[in-house]
């Protein structure tokens, strides 16, 4: 009989220890208390955000396993700490975390766990932390449609339309969201349709909301800008017509009524065919100030978007700034123009649009790409942290300082048991975050304590993945573009390369070939101030601009390069090109022998997906490389340089396949030749 209770011990410790994972817990993974830790809260009468205390409280008492009991008190002192912001000290046995905010208490309780987590908690409390956020909206956008269908998402369906509200999942993705301190979560896509601002769907909202509200996270709206129009029949958007601001008003009010602490509007607006205020003759700045005077009674804020780009233009990656810079000084204190991070749209390489440094007298945002739309959906492991934080450290040095500073991240999250279809692509949600809160983190840091947190804090396991993560941006930016080449994928979804892709009748500038421009003398985009230079670079500041003309990682945004010239290491750009993509496909072989040895400290789960994942993404590697670089030699008319290995495809056959991946809603995997 001992024997045997000792067995059924030991089973069900190896069953727990070995459960299925299904990375639904993300970074949250730590085991519950025992015996609950020792929290206080001394908070003083804060009774409207008492369920915020509450979950902070509860998350330390069931996770918090050190020996110290843990206080969470009030401080006033907002002037160092802002409303977000805590201190976390150790006094003997007793940790001290202050905030000014429940929510700030919340933010210093999960990153107590995740010092603990990360097995940091000794030597970070020794010292004592201050924390505090560098944006203060730190926001997700969602390209969710009401039926839940998700533009450019790889993981599934909507976690908030088109579904039965899931309120332990919701609860689960605030949860997510405050432990990394995003605190804005945009709910639809920003090709809006009118009818989210039904009372149906804004019921909803409310619901979501509710849900919402204890995390800290405030909802807002993606609006489309014909509404008064399509919704409300008045037969005109017209930003100046009384009626219309009537509506708005009224919308707004309507809106408010429900959601006391909606956070505003998201609008995409005389962009890719969505309407706006240029139809009615009227400027960016005069449909963005009328919702905001609608907000304003509340204090909500517009986030108007700068993504302009029309098929008269002679550079697309000069249009917003041409388009938005006139119009600088004119924009309401309560509208903040929202832009890419890049000129052109989420490539895996972009230099920063100069839009983000130039206006002096408008709230500006970054807008960066979470989901990989170009950079190999929920396949490819590609960190973006670097692309990110490039952006962030340029804003910094050549931007204006921002009295409201804030960023929003397109999200990769979906109804997938994982939420993001790839488990190592969590990593971009959490990294998204935890640079919204410090853009100074460093990546290879932001690499191990993501890994630490959502697999194992063994070095054996963190020191080789945060190497396969850290590199994983420059991997794939040398097998898909290398050199400052942009969008040359494949038309539609994005997901491979076709830089021969052609339609009779489309616009040129959906054309890869009005991107890298190759011809026998040469490749590249020709932007600089000489003629025929399309002038673009004139937009930056001088010393920025003297530092792209020469960053020969975007040689080929910035210039036509003739094939034959020599870059500084010697190699002539045909040389440079093929070693890069065959650098990119040695790379991306390496993190898929990198993750096979990986398999003792990972769950049998996640290890096959994910292996099943890097290998395809080799795959792929050298489909770029063979479809680029046979492409291009039809150009160049130069041999393949020595050491770069023959396309193991040929470009006919290349040319003809043409990826099917209509309606998939994970993974083109099985598609694939
Ligand atoms: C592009 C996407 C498209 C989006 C658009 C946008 O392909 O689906 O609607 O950006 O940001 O990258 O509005």
């Amino acid at each position: 009989m001992k024997h045997f209770c000792f067995l059924c011990a030991l089973l069900t410790v190896t069953a727990q220890t070995m459960r299925a994972e299904d990375g639904s817990r993300l970074w949250l993974r730590a085991a519950a208390n025992v015996r609950p830790a020792r929290v206080r809260v001394d908070f003083g009468t804060q009774s409207d955000a008492a369920h915020t205390l509450d979950i902070a409280a509860s998350e330390l008492r069931t996770y918090w396993h050190g020996a110290q009991s843990v206080t969470l008190c009030h401080t006033a002192d907002t002037a160092t700490l802002g409303r977000d912001g805590f201190r976390i000290t150790l006094h003997g046995r007793r940790v001290r975390l202050e905030a000014p905010t429940p929510v700030a208490a919340l933010y210093g309780a999960y990153h107590l766990l995740r010092l603990q987590a990360t097995r940091q908690a000794d030597s970070v409390l020794a010292a004592g932390v201050t924390s505090r956020p560098a944006n203060d909206l730190r926001v997700l956008n969602h390209w969710d449609n009401p039926d839940g269908t998700i533009e450019r998402g790889y993981a599934g369906h909507s976690i908030f339309w088109g579904c039965p509200l899931d309120t332990a999942r919701l609860r689960a993705y605030g949860r997510a969201c405050a432990s990394i301190g995003i605190n804005r979560t945009v709910l639809n896509n920003v090709n809006a349709k009118p009818e989210m601002l039904r009372a149906d769907l804004l019921d909803r909202t409310r619901a979501i909301a509710d849900i919402l509200r204890p995390y800290g996270l405030r909802v807002m709206l993606s609006v489309n800008f014909g509404s008064p129009h399509a919704l409300g029949g008045l037969g005109t958007a017209d930003p100046a017509d009384e009626r219309v601001k009537a509506w708005w008003a009224a919308k707004s009010g309507e809106i408010y009524g429900l959601i006391p602490d909606f956070g505003g509007y998201l609008v995409k607006a005389n962009s890719e065919g969505e309407p706006g205020p240029m139809d009615y003759g009227r400027t960016h700045a005069e449909g963005a100030n009328m919702l905001a005077a609608s907000l304003r009674p509340w204090h909500g804020v517009v986030m108007w978007r700068a993504f302009v780009y029309s098929a008269q233009s002679a550079d697309r990656a000069a249009q917003a700034y041409d388009e938005f810079m006139p119009l600088d000084g004119q924009f309401a204190d309560n509208v903040i123009v929202q832009i890419k991070n890049g000129p052109i749209d989420f490539q895996p390489h972009e230099p920063v649009s100069p839009l983000l440094l130039a206006m002096r007298r408008t709230h500006v945002m970054t807008e960066v790409q979470i989901t990989q739309e170009y950079l190999g959906h929920s396949i490819h492991t590609v960190l973006l942290a670097p692309e990110w934080s490039a952006c962030a450290d340029l804003c910094r040095r050549y931007g204006v300082p921002q009295s409201v500073r804030a960023v929003a991240g397109v999200s990769n999250v979906g109804d997938t048991l994982n939420w993001t279809g790839n488990d190592l692509s969590q990593a971009n949600w959490y990294a998204f975050g935890r640079l919204a809160w410090n853009p100074g983190l460093a990546t290879r840091d932001i690499a191990a304590e993501f890994l630490a947190q959502a697999f194992t804090p063994d070095p054996a396991f963190v020191r080789p993945m945060t190497d396969v993560l850290a590199r994983s941006h420059d991997a794939a930016v040398h097998y898909m573009m290398p050199l400052g080449l942009h969008h040359i994928f494949a038309g539609g979804h994005h997901y491979g390369p076709e830089p021969w892709y052609v339609v009779a009748g489309c616009r040129e500038d959906w054309l890869p070939r009005y991107y890298h421009r190759a011809d026998t003398v040469g490749l590249g985009f020709d932007r600089g101030t000489a003629a025929p230079g399309s002038g673009a670079i004139a937009q930056y500041p001088a010393a920025l601009r003297e530092q792209y003309a020469s960053d020969e990682s975007l040689i080929l945004w910035f210039h036509h390069v003739p094939w034959s010239q020599r870059l500084s290491g010697g190699e002539t750009l045909w040389e440079a090109l093929c070693r890069a993509y065959g650098d990119g496909v040695a790379a991306a072989r390496g993190f898929a022998g990198t993750w096979a040895k990986m398999r003792p400290w990972v769950d049998a789960e996640r290890w096959s997906a994910q292996q099943r994942r890097f290998d395809r993404q080799a795959e792929d590697a050298v489909w770029w490389r063979d479809a680029c670089l046979l492409y291009f030699q039809q150009f160049s008319r130069m041999p393949l340089p020595s050491g770069v290995p023959a396309a193991g495809h040929n470009l006919p056959a290349l040319m003809r396949f043409h990826l099917n991946i209509d309606n998939y809603t994970c993974a083109p995997i099985d598609a694939l030749p």
